[in-house]
């Protein structure tokens, strides 16, 4: 009756093997896309994803009703021009926020089911190596609104740098056309082969 009790009250009280294994570690917020043009067969999604376990994790895919296939990039500067390389998984080291931005990381919703506008919120779900999958709204922003948890001006202190860098660098209209060309693109995955080769 005692041993009962005892493992009873271990239970309770959270002893023993981890019962926060169960519990999904990595934390989404901020997600949300750019409302895309009536022929854009593909959009880009931004989120920020904090891993607040104490073990590394990874984030290995993502799919939504919205778009054929769900891809992650990151923009990469190379030879003094821009491009997009895929990623097959996104690492998120323990109490760490790693944030998807113009400029840097993205998801690319490739394939899309329907034009995406301003005010709607597509489901995005998301799988890691060790949490459990998440799915979040992307709430779909028009095509010049400032995306949401973007530094305002006014609070930054730095005179010289400007953290909201990444977003006027989207503004870029060299960039923008860039982006411009890869959307249009009828075969996505063929263009990023011919910019890369095979080699990742
Ligand atoms: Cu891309």
């Amino acid at each position: 009756m005692k041993t009962v009790l005892g493992i009873a009250l271990a239970l309770t009280l959270g002893w023993g093997h981890p019962a926060a294994a169960a519990e999904p570690s990595v934390r989404a917020t901020e997600a949300w896309a750019r409302a895309t043009g009536p022929d854009t067969p593909a959009g880009m999604a931004f989120i920020t994803l904090t891993n607040t376990g104490t073990e590394a994790d990874r984030l290995v895919s993502a799919t939504s009703p919205a778009a054929a296939k769900v891809e992650f990039h990151r923009h990469v500067h190379a030879d003094g021009t821009m491009k997009m390389q895929r990623q097959d998984a996104v690492d998120l080291p323990p109490g760490t926020a790693v944030r998807f931005s113009p400029g840097g990381l993205h998801v690319m919703l490739d394939g899309l089911k329907a034009r995406l506008t301003a005010g709607q919120a597509i489901p995005l779900t998301l799988t890691f190596a060790k949490s459990a999958p998440l799915t979040v709204p992307v709430a779909v922003i028009a095509q010049g609104a400032p995306p949401p948890g973007a530094t305002p001006p006014s609070s930054a202190p730095m005179p010289d740098h400007d953290p909201s860098m990444h977003d006027q660098h989207m503004q870029d209209p060299a960039h923008r056309a860039m982006h411009e060309e890869h959307m249009k693109d009828p075969d996505h995955r063929a263009m990023h082969e011919r910019m890369h080769g095979t080699a990742k």
